[in-house]
């Protein structure tokens, strides 16, 4: 199975068939990066798409992204074996409302993979429990958000640890496809991340 059938097997919605064919690609000695954008990732952006023509609905959404994490739970051990070691511990979580949690769980997995220690709170995450995090310890505080209706929290969220008394132990980064760079400046977030593997390197800028 090549690359080109995971990824219409994840449109379509084949579990089973996407984790034969992702251990089909590892075992001819593709690198888990590759599987994961050329074919994951891709067929989710694929998947957004038809949702936006109206192609796609809500349960064909969800089977796909089970498919993509079905694929995923099979990287996910080449991902951390394939990352480079810096300490900090973060804490991560979809904001408060929002249950997309397959950006979230692929940023968690590669922070996982440059070898921090990441405490992965879930999703509709709350403005306590991630005040909660901070003040057992987490260094970063990491907030997802996929919605136009939620990323709204991730500003609620800085508040409340201010209110806290905790901003300033903490550095945020913030991430999820309506999220800007400029909404990040706009609520007071440390950073902004596009993506997974940019967001790796944007934490290991924080913590140094
Ligand atoms: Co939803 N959904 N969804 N959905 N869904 C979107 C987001 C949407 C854009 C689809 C569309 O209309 N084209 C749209 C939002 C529109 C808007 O807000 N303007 C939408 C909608 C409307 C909804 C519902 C409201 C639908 C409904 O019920 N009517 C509903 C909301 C439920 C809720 O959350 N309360 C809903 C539900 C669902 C499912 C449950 C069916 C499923 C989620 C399953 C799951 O996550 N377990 C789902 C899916 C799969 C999608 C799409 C198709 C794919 C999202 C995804 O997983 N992308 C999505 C369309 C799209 O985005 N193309 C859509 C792949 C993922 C790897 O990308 O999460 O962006 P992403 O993460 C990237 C970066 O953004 C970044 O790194 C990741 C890897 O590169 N990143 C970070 C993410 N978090 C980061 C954090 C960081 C740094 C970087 O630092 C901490």
């Amino acid at each position: 199975m090549n690359l080109n059938e995971i990824y219409e097997n994840v449109i379509d919605g084949n579990a089973s068939e996407v984790k034969a064919g992702v251990q089909e690609a590892l075992d001819q000695g593709i690198s888990a990066d590759v599987i994961l954008n050329q074919s994951l990732v891709a067929a989710m952006d694929e998947v957004g798409r038809r949702f936006e023509e109206g192609e796609f609905f809500v349960p064909e959404m969800l089977i796909a992204a089970r498919a993509m994490q079905a694929g995923l739970a099979l990287l996910k051990p080449a991902l951390i074996l394939s990352g480079i070691k810096a300490a900090g511990r973060v804490a991560i979580g979809t904001v408060k409302g929002d249950l997309h949690d397959i950006g979230k769980n692929l940023v968690s997995m590669m922070l996982e993979g440059a070898g921090f220690e990441v405490r992965d709170l879930g999703t509709d995450v709350t403005p306590q429990a991630f005040i909660q995090a901070a003040q057992e310890g987490a260094q970063v505080i990491g907030m997802s958000a996929l919605l136009t209706t939620t990323m709204g929290n991730m500003g609620t969220t800085i508040q409340a640890l201010q209110a806290a008394g905790l901003r300033d132990r903490v550095k945020i980064i913030i991430g999820g496809a309506p999220v800007t760079e400029g909404f990040a400046q706009q609520i007071g977030a440390d950073a902004f991340a596009p993506d997974a593997s940019s967001a790796v390197r944007t934490v290991r800028a924080l913590v140094s």
